[in-house]
């Protein structure tokens, strides 16, 4: 079938709208219609060639969702017609990794997935007879996309899908690193550094779980009136403390129980872990660094007992988890709408990287 899609052709420039050709579904796959796609900074960070395992022509996109449309032979878990979302942390329940129950990181299809390839080392997408890429496994920007079945959480009907998708990547990634990966209790004191898509939604996982002070730190001032919206208690500029380590122990009486990175900076991400209290202050690295960057800190820093950690995807286990996260935005635990700051047609998506490098957007969401 054809498809239109927005292709990123070359690293460092806009994305294409096209129409591409796409394969329909094989064993264990799903064709799904994409209804909806937030634009993450990851998806800037690979069009901007700083990802290690960025492969062009691509079809990037990994915050989406839709509806089934079609099923290939021996797939049982979805139907024609369920409301899905794709994941790119899939959850096949029997690979070492799912049976370990210590990860949400399934193994079972992450060395195609790397490469650009379904898991039988093909590419469903071409262009002019030229072979696309996939795209950490969804490629959302693409009105229709083939999964694995392993790779689709089913969620529920009346969720909007211009809100749902972004529980595919932002949502989950935020709160879940709250909830799952640093088990955050309440009365506990934290620090959140980048007040963006993912930030937001660490503070509000934060306040979901009744964590006592919640410092938010941002380079852009505009970020205050964001974080407080979600429950931020302080805010610090960088750029207006002469050493924002020294202040961030001193506000939090001694270095903070939990930090997140939610930047991909690696001075950010040393800043954090030291900023975290002697003896069990624990720093979640969220953030996704540039390739060939490395973090540093002084041993002594873990020697006295801060932990570094890191979380992809919040920890969620993708087909049990992201249909629970759906259900606490139905249900009003966790905000969704007031994030999505711009919804844009496929035709102006380059609009959206333009506003997320401007510090202009939260989410921008693309409707097809
Ligand atoms: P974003 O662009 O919406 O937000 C980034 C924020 O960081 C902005 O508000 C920016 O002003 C702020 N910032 C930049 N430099 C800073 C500094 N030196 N100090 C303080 N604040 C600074 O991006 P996002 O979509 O929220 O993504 C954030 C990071 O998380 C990216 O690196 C992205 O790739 C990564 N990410 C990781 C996962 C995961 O599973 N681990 C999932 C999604 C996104
Ligand atoms: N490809 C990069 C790593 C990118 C990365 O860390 N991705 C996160 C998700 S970011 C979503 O916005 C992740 O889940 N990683 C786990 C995994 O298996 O990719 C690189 O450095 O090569
Ligand atoms: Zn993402």
């Amino acid at each position: 079938m054809k498809t239109r899609a927005a292709v990123a052709f070359e690293a460092k420039k806009p994305l294409e709208i096209v129409e591409v050709d796409l394969e329909g579904p094989r064993a264990g796959e799903v064709l799904i219609e994409i209804k909806a796609t937030g634009i993450c900074h990851t998806d800037a960070y690979t069009l901007d060639g700083l990802d290690s395992e960025g492969i062009f022509p691509s079809i990037l996109g990994h915050e989406g969702a839709g509806v089934v449309v079609e099923v290939g032979p021996g797939v049982t878990s979805v139907a024609v017609g369920d409301h899905v979302i794709p994941l790119y942390t899939p959850e096949c329940r029997q690979c070492k990794s799912c049976l370990s129950r210590k990860t949400n990181l399934c193994t079972s299809i992450r060395a195609t997935q790397g490469k650009g390839l379904m898991p039988d080392g093909t590419s469903r997408f071409s262009y002019k007879g030229q072979a696309i890429a996939h795209y950490m496994g969804c490629s959302t920007f693409s009105n229709y996309t083939v999964l694995p079945e392993i790779a689709v959480a089913k969620i529920r009907k009346d969720a909007p899908f211009d809100k749902a998708c972004y529980v595919g990547c932002g949502v989950t990634t935020g709160v879940g690193a709250v909830v799952n990966t640093a088990k955050v209790e309440p009365g506990a004191n934290a620090v959140v550094f980048g007040l963006g898509g993912i930030g937001l939604n660490v503070i509000q996982g934060l306040k979901m779980v009744g964590a006592d002070m919640i410092v938010g730190v941002d380079i852009n001032p505009d970020k205050e009136e964001w974080g407080r919206r979600f429950g931020m208690t302080h805010f610090v500029n960088p750029k207006e403390v002469s050493d924002v380590v020294a202040h961030l122990v001193e506000l939090t009486g001694g270095g903070a129980d939990y930090t997140f990175d939610c930047t991909g900076n690696t001075v950010v991400m040393r800043q954090a872990l030291e900023a975290c209290h002697r003896g069990w202050g624990e720093s979640i690295i969220i953030g996704v660094a540039e390739a060939g960057k490395e973090i540093a800190t002084r041993p002594f820093q873990l020697v006295t007992g801060r932990v570094w950690r890191g979380s992809a995807f919040g920890g969620a286990r993708g087909r049990t988890d992201t249909p629970k996260i759906v259900d606490w935005y139905m249900d009003g635990k966790i905000e969704i709408d007031p994030m999505i700051t711009h919804t844009l047609p496929l035709e102006r998506i380059n609009e959206a990287f333009d506003l997320m490098h401007a510090g202009e957007s939260i989410r921008s969401v693309v409707v097809f």
